[in-house]
């Protein structure tokens, strides 16, 4: 196991704000810092937080159909085993109380497919019931939102190194569990062996380096990198700047997210892609 300071390499460590700063701040400070930053504590009074339990979100979403994935690692995509099925929310919930005691061969992810706000397109009549709690929290600090989307999933599951293929900023609020994300700044994308999207059509933003937290810290690919780390409890909002490479390890039994896409603006952009064609 790897720490933010030992082993292999070592891991920065994402830097930190207590609660949620003002807009001016934020901007200044934080965002154009061109780094990412976890908003610690900043939802904790925000209604998901305060009352999503597995019992009430499985209430809510029991007679739904929701677009599932599963796969045989838990790392997801995996390019060898993903499938994807649409699943009643009861049905859903069976399997991870299933896998949760290790009767199921497989692991199952709600994995951001489901929306409850979309700019480009329809939003999830599966989320309906949900919505008007999942409004955006004043960690989100920026008005122009683009998509909001629902994680839910069981411990194990890992979502692949990849950056946001809509180009947006992304506030990523924990609601329950835990997750470990590990991230790396765009400018290392030739670095990072992405895969074909002639090959994996919908998947050209990941990187093919197929590796959980743990493997990643230590592999030779990464050593020159610098990587960041941030473990999310309830109530923290994670910023990921748009285009940052992201690797997400849930840690616990139960964990879900609302994670919030936002117009990204040219001040912030503009320096950004100058590194990138530099
Ligand atoms: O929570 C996860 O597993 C992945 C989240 C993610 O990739 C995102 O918010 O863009």
């Amino acid at each position: 196991m790897h720490t933010e300071t030992g082993c292999e390499k070592d891991l920065r460590r994402v830097r930190q704000f207590d609660g949620v700063p003002d807009l001016a701040c934020f901007t200044e400070q934080l965002h154009y810092n061109l780094e990412p930053v976890v908003l610690r504590n900043s939802c904790f009074d925000w209604q998901p937080v305060r009352e999503w339990s597995p019992e009430r979100l499985e209430g809510k979403l029991a007679d739904q159909m929701l677009r599932i994935s599963s796969s045989a690692s838990g790392y997801f995509p995996d390019t060898g085993s993903t499938c994807r099925e649409k699943l009643s929310g009861r049905a859903f919930f069976e399997r991870l109380k299933d896998e949760a005691a290790g009767r199921s061969p497989r692991y199952s992810y709600l994995d951001g497919s489901e929306t409850f706000f979309n700019l480009g397109g329809e939003s999830s009549s599966a989320l309906v019931a949900l919505e008007p709690e999942a409004r955006p929290p004043r960690a989100v600090l920026s008005p122009f939102l683009v998509k909001s989307a629902l994680w839910i999933g069981g411990g194990g599951v890992h979502s692949g190194l990849h950056y946001d293929g809509n180009g947006c900023n992304n506030f990523n609020v924990q609601v329950c569990g835990r997750k470990s994300i590990i991230l790396l700044s765009p400018k290392y994308i030739d670095r990072l062996s992405m895969l074909s999207p002639d090959k994996f059509a919908h998947l050209g933003h990941f990187s093919g380096l197929s590796l959980d937290r743990d493997d990643m810290a230590g592999h030779p690919a990464f050593s020159e990198l610098t990587l960041y780390h941030a473990v999310l409890d309830p109530g923290d909002v994670l910023f990921i700047p748009a285009l940052w490479f992201h690797a997400v390890t849930s840690l616990e039994a139960f964990n879900a997210n609302v994670n919030f896409w936002t117009l990204p603006d040219s001040t912030y952009l503009t320096p950004l892609l100058k590194d990138l064609v530099t």
